[in-house]
Parts: C-alpha cells; sequence; structure tokens
C-alpha cells in the first residue's frame, strides 16, 4: 500500500542539485482526527514543533493562499513564506511550497498523504510526506536530505502524539477510561 500511494502521489520532479526523500509515520489515531491537524494550513503550530507564530492573511483556506511563518530560535532560520499548493479534504493530500524567508531551503516542496489503516484492530492512520529541495551551496545533497528528514520526523512524531492525545481526551470524555 505505501509503496502505490508514494507512486501516486508523491511524485517530485528531481533535478540535478536537488535532493527528495519521503518518510512514513503510523499513528494510533482515526484518520479523521489527523487530518483535522494536518488540514490546518494557517495553523502549523498546533502540532509543528518548531514554528511559535503563523499569520494567514485571506480568511478562507484556498490554494494560493500564502502563510507567513516564525521558526523558533536555535535553528538556522527565523522566518518562511508558504504557500498552499494541493489541498483536497477527501483524499487528504496537502502540498505546500516555500516561497521565501529568511532560511536555507530554496525551492523547497512537500506534499503529506494521510490514509486510514488498521493498527491493532483499531482505527489508525498512516501519514507519508515527501520533499523536493535545492542542496544549498556548500552541502552535500546527504546533508540537506538529513537535516530536513531530522525537522520532518520531528513534525511527524509531534503530529502524532498530538493526535493520540485528542483520541484520549475524546475517550475520557465520554467516559470510556470508566468502562461505560
Ligand atoms: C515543514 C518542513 C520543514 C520546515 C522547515 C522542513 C523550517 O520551518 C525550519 C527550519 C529551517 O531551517 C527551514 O513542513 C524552515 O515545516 C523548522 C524555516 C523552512
Amino acid at each position: 500500500m505505501e509503496a502505490q500511494y508514494i507512486r501516486r502521489h508523491h511524485q517530485h520532479d528531481l533535478k540535478e542539485n536537488q535532493c527528495s526523500s519521503s518518510l512514513v509515520k503510523h499513528i494510533n489515531a482515526p484518520v479523521d482526527i489527523v487530518w483535522s491537524l494536518v488540514r490546518r494550513f494557517d495553523q502549523p503550530q498546533k502540532y509543528k514543533p518548531f514554528i511559535s507564530r503563523c499569520i494567514v492573511q485571506e480568511g478562507d483556506l484556498k490554494i494560493g493562499s500564502l502563510r507567513h511563518v516564525n521558526v523558533k530560535s536555535g535553528l538556522p532560520a527565523t522566518t518562511s513564506t508558504e504557500r498552499l499548493e494541493l489541498f483536497d479534504d477527501e483524499e487528504h493530500i496537502l502540498g505546500v511550497r516555500i516561497i521565501g524567508g529568511d532560511h536555507r531551503l530554496k525551492n523547497y516542496s512537500s506534499i503529506l498523504t494521510v490514509h486510514p489503516e488498521e493498527i491493532d484492530g483499531k482505527a489508525g492512520t498512516m501519514v507519508i510526506e515527501s520533499f523536493i529541495v535545492d542542496v544549498p551551496d556548500g552541502n552535500t545533497k546527504d546533508e540537506t536530505c538529513y537535516f530536513v528528514r531530522a525537522l520532518i520526523n520531528c513534525n511527524l512524531k509531534s503530529l502524532s502524539d498530538v493526535s493520540e492525545r485528542m483520541v484520549m481526551a475524546v475517550r475520557d470524555q465520554a467516559g470510556v477510561v470508566n468502562g461505560n
């Protein structure tokens, strides 16, 4: 399934000075909960641990919407300007392109897809995120890939933690914890 989804949704047109990779994360939460976080292009800080602030000018989310993101200190970056490229609420696809900002990731583009799957007999989710980016002057492809993969890994780990916490909150409210 994973390979099929990647073939279908995660194709990037790789040029000589670019690197590209994909990451997969399995989350113990239903697809609706995970997608409810991912789809908020205007609120990436809800799960992305390195983002301190995000501003979107226009109200509704549509292809072409821009967000201005501030990054927490300690990273080789302060701001990023990002454009919504793909948004499919039915198929659960989000595509984002970085078009500016104070950082080293030029021509960065990412696709994130969210798929239902069964984990230990329960409703779970498989998240696939892929990216393509220019290799900056003075860096190798491997270094660039390693850096970006580390950041995405943190984002996906946090997406998993926040989603699983949301599931527990819903369960507690429903009284499932007490066996009701
Ligand atoms: C994302 C993915 C990435 C974000 C990177 C890779 C970034 O926000 C951070 C550090 C940088 O050096 C570049 O989906 C940039 O958020 C945390 C500012 C773009």
